[in-house]
């Protein structure tokens, strides 16, 4: 059986894809936070990313990597420089110096936020970050290419939209993924034999999607799963936009945002 490391496996997104995972693989678990809950075939390593030691001995041995650790939204420079810039350099480096070969890297749809809501965009298509916490997102996705290109690693950008069970407003509508697409991204991010730096948008096959995501089908992705069920009654609830910038982009309040409130921890 294959040890995936999961950094930031104390997170939310972290704790859907361990219940979606569960028994497939032997999950080792990283975060600074304790976790106390864990699964037969789950095995908890204390470790902060800014921490070369500790990701040199998170790393070790382990067959891949899904790097989920980092600042997870707009937020204080500091923050987003320690964990998503020196954090995401450590895991990348720590992974060559252990001889890893695959990393997957959950980016984000902030890496291409200030796209308009009328354009579909794909794989190819230049960065443009909304936010400085898009501009780390566009840093992963370099080092990603920099060691697939130099050192030869294997390496599987999945630019997240929003992930949750249900979708939660109209702009997740066109980016949502529920839990199990994600894990079918992540198997094959894991499993697929032919990978060298590939970029996929991390969403479930949505009818309102921004995205045309035809590498991860390519790659053999088959969402289970589409936001319209939810339509009808997320658009009933929505209140009218006051904020028309947000409105206007994919990114919504981060191209406008200094701070948004971080995801809840588990
Ligand atoms: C992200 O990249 C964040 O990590 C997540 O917390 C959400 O804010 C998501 O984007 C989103 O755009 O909904």
């Amino acid at each position: 059986m294959k040890t995936i490391l999961i950094t930031g496996a104390a997170g939310d997104v972290a704790g859907h894809l361990r219940r979606e995972l569960a028994g497939r693989y032997a999950l080792r678990l990283s975060d600074i936070a304790p976790i106390d809950d864990l699964r037969e075939g789950e095995h908890y390593q204390q470790g902060d990313i800014t921490s070369m030691d500790d990701m040199l001995a998170a790393t070790r041995d382990a067959d891949a990597i899904v790097h989920l650790g980092g600042y997870a939204v707009e937020g204080p420079w500091e923050a987003i420089l320690d964990a998503n810039i020196i954090g995401l350099y450590n895991v990348f480096e720590a992974a060559r110096r252990n001889g890893v070969k695959r990393i997957l890297f959950p980016t984000s749809n902030h890496a291409v936020g200030f796209y308009r809501r009328d354009e579909v965009i794909d794989h190819r298509v230049y960065p443009r970050p909304d936010s400085r916490y898009g501009v780390s997102k566009v840093f992963g996705e370099a080092i990603g290419s920099l060691y697939a290109d130099k050192y030869g690693l294997e390496v599987f950008n999945i630019r997240i939209g929003n992930v949750n069970p249900q979708p939660i407003d109209k702009r997740r509508l066109a980016i949502w993924i529920s839990p199990r697409d994600l894990a079918q991204l992540v198997t094959i991010g894991i499993e697929h034999p032919d990978i060298r730096f590939e970029i996929v948008y991390g969403v479930s096959g949505n009818k309102r999607s921004w995205y045309d995501n035809t590498n991860a089908v390519r790659l053999g992705y088959k969402p289970v799963d589409d936001s319209e069920r939810f339509a009808a009654e997320i658009l009933a609830r929505e209140k009218p936009p006051t904020d028309m910038r947000a409105e206007k982009y994919q990114g919504g309040t981060f191209v406008t945002a200094e701070q948004v409130d971080l995801p809840r921890r588990r």
